[in-house]
């Protein structure tokens, strides 16, 4: 799962990345910067099991700066590389800023091109349909004007300056629309790119306006992962800074993206599983390999605090907490599992 990380220039997105990868200024970023997310929940189960082989989801962060969007130099990420992430960071930089008005306007310039961008791609997927109408049936022009009339609608609401993530979608409307990847119907966050005393102003209205969005102070995080744990953490509390803010993030991108996990409890590995909410037992054991959903029989799930409370699948099932699933079952967040197949 791909974030594209979008800011103006110098608004400090290669500095964010560094944080997250406890880079150092001078050391240069790799194109696709990988980052676990640690979920506790695979600490406690490993401390239970009595290893530690745990393996994370991922979120693969990539730098994409926002001038640079329509260029015709192909060397420059554009476009299409922002079509194709699964989410979007906004860099907005509020470091060295005389006016906290300055942070509303970069929003907005943003979000402004991204909506641009999404008309002209609406724009193209249309006329490419109105030619595709010629020689069809009159069942199949029905199909082709009511997705011509649902671009249309999708092309007002831009052009009054909203994203697509506020339009309202009929049922069975939003499945017509996967695989053209618009921009502005992803999920969309605003990173406030802070020195520490941001944090302290946090009731600024300005900065109210926006639900999604995070304090991070990115020169101060990439810093202090420079110091030893004791050194970073005397600093931590002396300028009054969670010690988890990477960890909070990093798990408030993951869960604002609808993701979920389930997790796989073995002696060789501890696993967590991405899935979206919603996914069933069937889709999940999917994600493991395609053999276990096309013989898929049962799935085996504990819930998480139940496993953690008796400890072990033995004792789950001595205690009758192994419920038997089928393939329609609804996972839910860190339900522990065990799927049985031909
Ligand atoms: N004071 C302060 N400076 C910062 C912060 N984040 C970044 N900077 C500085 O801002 C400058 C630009 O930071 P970069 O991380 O290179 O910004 P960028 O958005 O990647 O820049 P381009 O890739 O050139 O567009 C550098 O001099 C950073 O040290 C911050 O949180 N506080
Ligand atoms: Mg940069």
């Amino acid at each position: 799962m791909n974030i594209a990380v979008l800011g103006l220039p110098q608004s400090g997105k290669s500095t964010f990345l560094k944080s997250l990868l406890s880079l150092s200024d001078n050391d240069t970023l790799p194109e696709y910067c990988n980052i676990k997310v640690e979920d506790n929940r695979l600490k406690q189960v490993g401390k239970l099991l009595g290893h530690d082989k745990l393996t994370y989801p991922e979120i693969s962060f990539t730098e994409l700066d926002i001038l640079t969007l329509n260029s015709k130099n192909t060397e420059l990420k554009g476009i299409d590389s922002l079509q194709k992430s699964y989410g979007i960071l906004l860099v907005i930089k509020c470091f060295e800023i005389e006016n906290y008005s300055i942070i509303t306007s970069d929003i907005n310039q943003i979000i402004t091109e991204l909506i641009v961008s999404d008309t002209i791609i609406i724009e193209n997927i249309i006329e490419r349909r109105l030619k595709s109408s010629k020689g069809k049936t009159k069942q199949e022009i029905e199909v082709v004007n009511t997705e011509i009339e649902l671009l249309n609608s999708l092309k007002n609401h831009l052009e009054n300056g909203s994203a697509l993530n506020s339009y309202i979608f009929k049922e069975g409307e939003l499945k017509k629309l996967t695989g053209y990847n618009l921009i502005t119907l992803k999920p969309i966050f605003v990173l406030l790119n802070s020195d520490t005393e941001l944090i302290e102003n946090e009731s600024n209205e300005n900065l109210t306006d926006y639900s999604s969005n995070f304090l991070y102070p990115s020169k101060l995080e990439m810093e202090l992962s420079e110091l030893t744990e004791i050194e970073s953490n005397e600093f931590r509390e002396s300028l009054n800074i969670d010690a988890n803010l990477k960890y909070n993030l990093i798990k408030a991108l993951f869960e604002g993206m609808g993701k979920i996990i389930f997790i796989t409890a073995g002696d060789q590995e501890i696993r967590a599983w991405e899935i979206e909410k919603g996914d069933t037992a069937l889709i999940s054991a999917s994600k493991i390999h395609s053999d276990i959903s096309n013989g898929f029989i049962r799935a085996e799930v504990i819930e998480f605090d139940t496993f953690l409370k008796l400890g072990s699948w033995n004792e789950c099932k001595k205690e009758g907490k192994v419920k038997g699933n089928g393939k329609e079952y609804v996972v839910n967040d860190g339900d522990i599992i065990n799927f049985l197949h031909s």
